[in-house]
C-alpha cells in the first residue's frame, strides 16, 4: 500500500559525475569536458534519471574552489551534456553565481550542500524557478569530521531542514521546489551516520522528497572496513534502505547495479 508521501513512483537514481582535477577521487570524477560528457552517456545508458554536475569537490578536507575555476569547469560540461543526452542536469554548487549560470546554460535542478546559506543563494536559486535540493552539513567540508557534536542527530538535522525550508520559502522559493537531504557524511560520526539511516522515515514528517547520498561513502568503508572502490555491495544495502523508508532520490557512482536495486523494489512493492 502506499504510505502518506509516497509518490508512487520508482525513485530516481542520480548519477554523480565530478568535473574537477581531484587526484583523492572516490570516483565518477573527471577532468576534460569530453571525458565527463562519455560518463554522462554511460550513466544515461545505464539508467541514470538525473546527472549531478559539480565542480567543487566537497570531500572532508577538500580546499574551496574559485568562482572563475568553477565556472570554466562545469559551463562547456552541461552545455555539452543538455545538448546530447536526454537526462536532466544538477548543479551541485552553493554559489548563487554559479546557481544561476548553470541554470541559464539548461541545469534543471539545484543540489546545495549548504542548504542555500552562502549570502544570496536563496535569492538565486527562487529566481531559476528550479527544484533545490537543501542538505544539512555541521561545520564547513574542511573541518567538519573533526568533532562533530549534537544533542540527537535525527532531531537536530530534522530541525535544521525545517529551518531551512522556512527562510527558502521566505525568500520566493516555492516549497514545492524544494527536496531534503540529512546529509550522509557531512559533519557526523560514524554512529550518528548509522542512526540517520536507522531513522530516515522520520524526515517524511518534513513532506517533501528525500534525496540521499551514501555511494561509496566512509560509513560503508568503516563497517565493511573496505576501500573506496571496493564499496559497492554496501553502497546498495544502504540505496535499497534509503529507497524502503521513503527516499525519492538517490545519488550514486554506480547507475547501473543501483537502477537495478530501486526497479526491483518497485516490482516488489507493486504486487498485491
Ligand atoms: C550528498 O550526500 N555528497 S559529495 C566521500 C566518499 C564518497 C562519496 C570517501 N554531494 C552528497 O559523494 N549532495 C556529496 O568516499 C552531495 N547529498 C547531496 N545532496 C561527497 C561524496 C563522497 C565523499
Amino acid at each position: 500500500m502506499r504510505q502518506p508521501g509516497d509518490s508512487g513512483r520508482p525513485a530516481a537514481v542520480m548519477g554523480i559525475l565530478n568535473v574537477t582535477p581531484d587526484s583523492f577521487s572516490d570516483g565518477g570524477t573527471y577532468e576534460r569536458p569530453e571525458e565527463a560528457l562519455k560518463g554522462a552517456r554511460e550513466m544515461a545508458d545505464a539508467g541514470a534519471d538525473l546527472i549531478d554536475v559539480g565542480g567543487e569537490s566537497t570531500r572532508p578536507g577538500a580546499d574551496e574552489v574559485s568562482l572563475g575555476d568553477e565556472l570554466d569547469r562545469i559551463i562547456p560540461v552541461i552545455q555539452a551534456v543538455v545538448s546530447q543526452i536526454r537526462v536532466p542536469v544538477s548543479i551541485d554548487t552553493s554559489k548563487p553565481d554559479v546557481m544561476m549560470a548553470a541554470v541559464e546554460a539548461g541545469a534543471g535542478m539545484i543540489n546545495d550542500v549548504q542548504a542555500l546559506r552562502s549570502s544570496g543563494a536563496i535569492e538565486a536559486a527562487a529566481a531559476c524557478r528550479v527544484p533545490v535540493c537543501l542538505m544539512h552539513m555541521q561545520g564547513r567540508p574542511r573541518t567538519m569530521q573533526v568533532a562533530p557534536k549534537y544533542d540527537d542527530v535525527v532531531e537536530d538535522v530534522y530541525r535544521f531542514l525545517s529551518e531551512r525550508i522556512e527562510a527558502a520559502v521566505a525568500g520566493g522559493m516555492r516549497e514545492t521546489d524544494l527536496i531534503i537531504d540529512p546529509g550522509f557524511g557531512f559533519g557526523k560520526t560514524l554512529e550518528q551516520n548509522l542512526r540517520l539511516m536507522k531513522h530516515l522515515g522520520r524526515f517524511r514528517a518534513l513532506g517533501l522528497p528525500i534525496l540521499v547520498g551514501v555511494s561509496r561513502k566512509s560509513m560503508i568503508g568503516q563497517v565493511l572496513d573496505r576501500p573506496v572502490d571496493d564499496r559497492l555491495y554496501g553502497s546498495l544495502a544502504l540505496a535499497a534502505l534509503a529507497v524502503e523508508a521513503g527516499a525519492s532520490i538517490i545519488r550514486v557512482h554506480d547507475v547501473g547495479p543501483t537502477a537495478d536495486v530501486v526497479r526491483m523494489l518497485a516490482a516488489v512493492r507493486a504486487a498485491q
